[in-house]
Formats: C-alpha cells, structure tokens, sequence
C-alpha cells in the first residue's frame, strides 16, 4: 500500500520533509499541499507532482490524502489537529502539538472522543540513535535509579524573530519530551536563572537561560539553552544514576589530524543532527499507517504535557519564581504506547 499523504505548510521543514518521505522513505506519496503562501504551495507540489488545495480544510477531506502532516507555524496546528481527527485520518503534527493548553485539551478529548489514536506529535528526540541508547541503559537499571540530569541544548544563532519565550516554547520543548520519555517520569515544576548575557544576540533577547526541573520522583535537571553559542549547534545530555552515568553521544564524525592538531567538525545546525530521527519517525509513522496499526510514537497526551511544561517555563523566567507544572494525570487511553529504546 502507499500512503498517500498531504501536507499542510511547505516552509523550512515542511520541505525537508516533503523531500524526506518522497526520496527516502518508502511506500508513500505526497499526493497534496497548502500553505497561506500560494507561491511556496506551487513550488513545493511542482517538486513532487503533488495538488495545491487551497487551504487546510479541503486537504483533509480530500479522496487522496490518507494521513496528514501538519508543518505550520505553531498556533494554527490545533485546527489542522481537529480536522484530522474529525475526518478519521492519522495526523502527523510538528511541534508543538498546540499552543495553549486549552487548544492540547480539546485535541485529546477528541482524539477519546474518537476512540483510536491517530495523532503524533513531531517529537523526533525519541527516534535519534543516541537518544534511544540512553533509554536503553536507563531502563536496563545498570546506573542505578536516575537522581540528576545535565543537559545542554546550543543553537549558533537565531533570527531577530526569537523572542525570550522561545527558549522554552520552541527550543527546551525538545528536552522536556525527551527527558519525560526517557525517565519515565513527569516534570511538576520548573524554575529559571538568567546568567550574564550573551554579548553576541539581539538585544531583546535573554540568552542563554538556565531552566531547572524537577519531576515527580525528585530527579533534578538543570539544562542550559543557548541560542547564539557562534560555534555550531550542540546537544549535550548525561544522566547521572545512584551506581553510574551514562551520556547521549556527539555524532560520529573522522578525526582529523594536522599541522600539530587534532580536530572533529561539529553540525552547525538541527537538519543535519537530527537527520536520521526525522528518517526513522517517518520510516515507523508511514509503515504505521501502512499496517493499520493506531501510532506509537509521541501521542497527543505528550504534546499536551509538553506544552503545558513549556508555558510553565516561560511564567517562570517571567516570575522568577519556581513554577508548578500542573500536568494532569494521564489519561489511561494513552497509557503504554511509546517507541522502542534501541
Ligand atoms: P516556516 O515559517 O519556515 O514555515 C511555516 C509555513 O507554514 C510557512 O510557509 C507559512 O506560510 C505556512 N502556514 C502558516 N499558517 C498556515 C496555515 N494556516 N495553513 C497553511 N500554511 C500555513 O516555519 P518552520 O521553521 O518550517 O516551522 C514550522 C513548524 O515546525 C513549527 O511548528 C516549528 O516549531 C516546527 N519545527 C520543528 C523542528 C524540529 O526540530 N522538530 C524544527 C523546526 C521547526
Ligand atoms: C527549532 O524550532 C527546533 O525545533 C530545533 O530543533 C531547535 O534546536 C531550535 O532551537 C528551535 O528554534
């Protein structure tokens, strides 16, 4: 079977995964596009042969797009999510699932509502190589029980358009799924602490930040975002156990060694470190799909938690204050479900 599928938003990353699901993952067809920008919907759908519809409604319900992906800007997922879900098709939606807490709410109640699952949120961190080894040696039990997480989440730089909530609601989402998934475990508060500021961002940015979390076993994390670092763009995370750590290994790359030095390239941005998570989340979502099977990756709880830790994250920077995350109890519909560990 190919999955025929329909995007929504051919921007950055809507094209990067256009191109992904037409030249790398099998047994799928981007069949159908839209995006606000009726020039970036025609250049996109002439790459692949795909029809331009001219706004998301009608691509839902369109006779050829089996499953959804929604790669907007952020506060316009919900009503993409919904009509997915309305129209019974499996939904693929980048991060965040929504912006408001609300907005994630009504999402699950409907998805319930629904009966099966058909949303993943576009949480690529669970389907990285090196994250997926850490999963495994934390629930193998060989470092004992986790007590302490250090994390480090660097971009070079960011656009003037980065504003100081981003830090949490575009950049640290990342961390607050993955450390969620990879501790099995649930983040109810956060705190944030400013160090100096950077000298090389815009001036209305504060960069970096310290965001502090602890979660409901009492492990501590602190994790530093960075967002205009200058050197490339650089994922550090180390758990530390009662009987030994364990840390999310730099991508492979050769050693170089020359006049008197030996050296590494590091990325320089999220494309191409996160490459083979994005193939792999679509290679697992489209044979989903293919087998009829309801998804198993980030689910509609997990971007509603994410979001409601994010939005805690930012009133906490703003308050100083520590900061209750209020994530309710899981509902036992999404109960299980989650990508394998390695
Ligand atoms: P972008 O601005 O490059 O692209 C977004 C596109 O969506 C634009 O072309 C815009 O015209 C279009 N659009 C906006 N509202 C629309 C609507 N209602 N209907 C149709 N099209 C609409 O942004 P981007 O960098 O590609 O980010 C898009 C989403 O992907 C964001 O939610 C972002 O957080 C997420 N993202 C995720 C990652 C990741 O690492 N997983 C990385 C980058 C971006
Ligand atoms: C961006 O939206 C992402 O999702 C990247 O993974 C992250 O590193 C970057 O900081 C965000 O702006």
């Amino acid at each position: 079977m190919t999955v025929r599928v329909g995007v929504i938003g051919t921007g950055w990353i809507g094209r990067e995964h256009i191109r992904r699901l037409t030249d790398t993952v099998t047994g799928v067809e981007v069949t159908a596009v839209t995006d606000i920008d009726a020039a970036r919907a025609e250049d996109a759908a002439a790459d692949v042969g795909a029809r331009v519809f001219a706004d998301g409604p009608e691509l839902i319900t369109a006779d050829d797009v089996d499953a959804v992906l929604v790669t907007s800007w952020g506060p316009t997922h919900a009503e993409h999510v919904l009509g997915a879900i309305a129209a019974g098709k499996p939904v693929f939606c980048e991060k965040p699932l929504a912006t408001t807490t609300e907005d994630c709410l009504r999402i699950v109640e409907a998805e319930m509502a629904h009966g099966r699952r058909l949303v993943q949120v576009g949480f690529m961190r669970r389907y990285d190589a090196g994250c997926r080894q850490l999963k495994h040696v934390i629930d193998s039990g060989r470092i004992g029980e986790a007590l302490m997480v250090h994390c480090a989440h660097r971009n070079p730089t960011v656009p003037e358009s980065y504003v100081s909530d981003m830090a949490a609601l575009d950049t640290a989402v990342h961390e607050i799924d993955v450390l969620r998934w990879l501790l099995d475990d649930e983040i109810v508060s956060a705190q944030v602490v400013t160090p100096r500021s950077a000298s090389k961002r815009f001036a209305h940015l504060t960069d970096p930040q310290i965001m502090l979390y602890e979660t409901a076993k009492g492990v501590r994390i602190d994790l530093e975002v960075f967002v205009n670092c200058q050197y490339g763009y650089d994922i550090q995370c180390e758990v530390v156990g009662e009987e030994g750590l364990v840390r999310l290994p730099d991508p492979a790359a050769v050693g170089v060694r020359t006049a008197g030095q030996h050296s590494t390239a590091l990325l320089t941005d999220w494309v191409g470190r996160f490459a083979d998570a994005f193939d792999t989340e679509f290679r697992e979502w489209i044979a989903g799909i293919a087998a009829g099977d309801a998804p198993i990756g980030p689910s509609a709880w997990d971007g509603y938690a994410a979001t409601v830790i994010s939005n805690a994250t930012v009133e906490a920077r703003q308050s100083g204050g520590v900061v209750g995350a209020g994530v309710k109890p899981r509902p036992a519909f999404y109960a299980g479900a989650t990508p394998p560990s390695a």
